[in-house]
């Protein structure tokens, strides 16, 4: 099933055109409205006129997660913040976040997305839909209840968290939709095993939409066989709209990014060069109709396979695989993005830890993500004793974890305990079996 028919199956040819027409509109808007594009257009001697066609969008420059982070919080918004509507942030690589705002035009063209993301599931106004992403900053919870709402399921935002609570509401309510992380749905399958709640006969659930971090063929096959469900993929960044750039259709033979919202491309993450379809690259992401703030060939950072041949569902919409890794180091715990330059920016700022660190990622028999860090004292703490070393602890475990959002384990241990190693430092130890 789709929700907008006359865009998700126009023909190739048509939706290019209109991806120029909005193309030009947006580098325009950008030129005039963003300092920061204006000055980088001038400096590049950049006419949004100059572009012909979509091939031009080549000679644009990149936007990066730092250039966001340069002009925090709301430099790169393109409207007076009277005429923002809603805010919300993800991860910045050191301690500040990445914040993005939206027009009320904004959020209807995120509402307009998420439910096509859903209506491909064949979700309709008889469903209940299970909405367990986070509610608050991020993007997942408030993006999926939108799209839930405006189809006109009735909406749980039962957000993360309290999972044996999330199975008796799931079951009392006759959830048919679940909406969480794949690894959120793998807990949730896990306790009901737990609990000796039968999960296929208890419950009504039909289908799932999991998304905000990598996951394999074989956790979907999982998913689907412990719940009796259809799982579909959904992708989506918060700095392009949160979920609902690309989403799965029952071919389940990659994701149709929503293209008369966001024009895609795949380059080389070295040199920066397009690459041809069906080459693995980096994905570039352009906002097309985006007021409150569009980015122009935002690097993603994640690495995906795109193509643009016509799906057996009959969307004309190109499609890129799932997503096959990072070209930076960012890391997803628990749909959490974490960057360990924010960790490590925030062991700096205690006194008495040695600059020697090491972050042990693990998901053990399918639970969460399990984050610890391990952070040598220096010679003086050390000295201090027993309790000065147990106050450092928790001092460092606060200080991390208000930084990241999310809870880790910190452990401080004795100067030296780290081991050292003879080329680059290997700060990241990732534990996780993605297979
Ligand atoms: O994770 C938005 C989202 C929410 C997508 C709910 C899907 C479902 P951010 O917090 O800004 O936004 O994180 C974006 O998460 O660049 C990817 O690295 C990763 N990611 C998102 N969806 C997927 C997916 C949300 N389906 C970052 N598969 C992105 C793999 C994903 N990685």
């Amino acid at each position: 099933m789709s929700w907008e028919e006359s865009v998700e199956f126009m023909p190739r040819e048509r939706l290019e055109m209109l991806q120029l027409e909005r193309l030009r509109g947006v580098l325009h808007r950008v030129a005039e409205t963003v300092p920061y594009y204006k000055r980088i257009f001038e400096k590049q001697k950049i006419q949004p006129d100059d572009i012909k066609s979509l091939d031009d969008v080549a000679q644009l420059p990149f936007t990066t997660k730092a250039d966001l982070r340069d002009n925090y919080p709301f430099g790169m918004f393109a409207v007076p913040l009277k005429q923002i509507v809603r805010v919300h942030a993800s991860s910045g690589t050191t301690g500040k976040p990445t914040v993005v705002g939206y027009t009320r035009h904004d959020m209807d063209v995120w509402a307009e997305v998420m439910t096509r993301t859903l209506s491909a599931g064949d979700v309709t106004a008889s469903d209940v839909v299970h909405n367990a992403y986070g509610y608050g900053l991020f993007t997942g919870g408030l993006g999926f209840g939108l799209g839930a709402e405006t189809i006109g399921a009735a909406t749980v935002p039962v957000s993360g968290g309290f999972t044996k609570r999330q199975l008796m509401l799931m079951e009392d309510f006759g959830a048919t939709v679940l909406c969480c992380t794949p690894s959120y749905a793998l807990v949730l399958a896990e306790t009901a095993e737990d609990e000796g709640i039968d999960f296929r006969k208890r419950m009504k659930l039909r289908v799932g939409f999991m998304g905000a971090e990598p996951w394999s063929e074989a956790i979907r096959s999982e998913i689907e066989g412990r719940m009796g469900i259809e799982a579909f993929d959904v992708y989506g960044l918060s700095e392009v709209i949160g979920p609902g750039v690309a989403g799965e259709c029952h071919a389940h033979a990659g994701l149709h990014i929503f293209e008369d919202h966001f024009l895609a491309e795949i380059i080389d993450p070295d040199t920066g060069a397009r690459l041809p379809d069906d080459s693995e690259g980096e994905l570039v992401l352009t906002t097309l109709t985006k007021t409150g703030m569009p980015v122009i060939r935002y690097r993603t950072r994640d690495c995906v396979r795109l193509s643009r041949k016509p799906c057996a569902c009959g969307r004309a919409l190109a499609r890129m695989s799932k997503v096959l890794g990072r070209t930076d180091d960012m890391l997803i715990i628990r749909g959490v993005n974490v960057f360990p330059s924010q960790i490590e920016a925030a062991l700096l700022n205690v006194d008495g830890l040695a600059p020697q660190y090491q972050i042990v990622v693990d998901r053990r028999a399918n639970r969460l993500d399990d984050l610890e860090v391990w952070v040598e004292a220096t010679a003086a703490t050390y000295r201090d004793g027993e309790s000065a070393f147990q106050r450092m602890q928790e001092q460092v475990t606060q200080h991390v974890q208000h930084t990241l959002g999310i809870n880790v384990r910190v452990r401080v241990v004795a100067p030296g305990g780290i081991q050292r190693s003879e080329g680059k430092a290997v700060r990241v130890i990732d534990r996780r079996q993605m297979q």
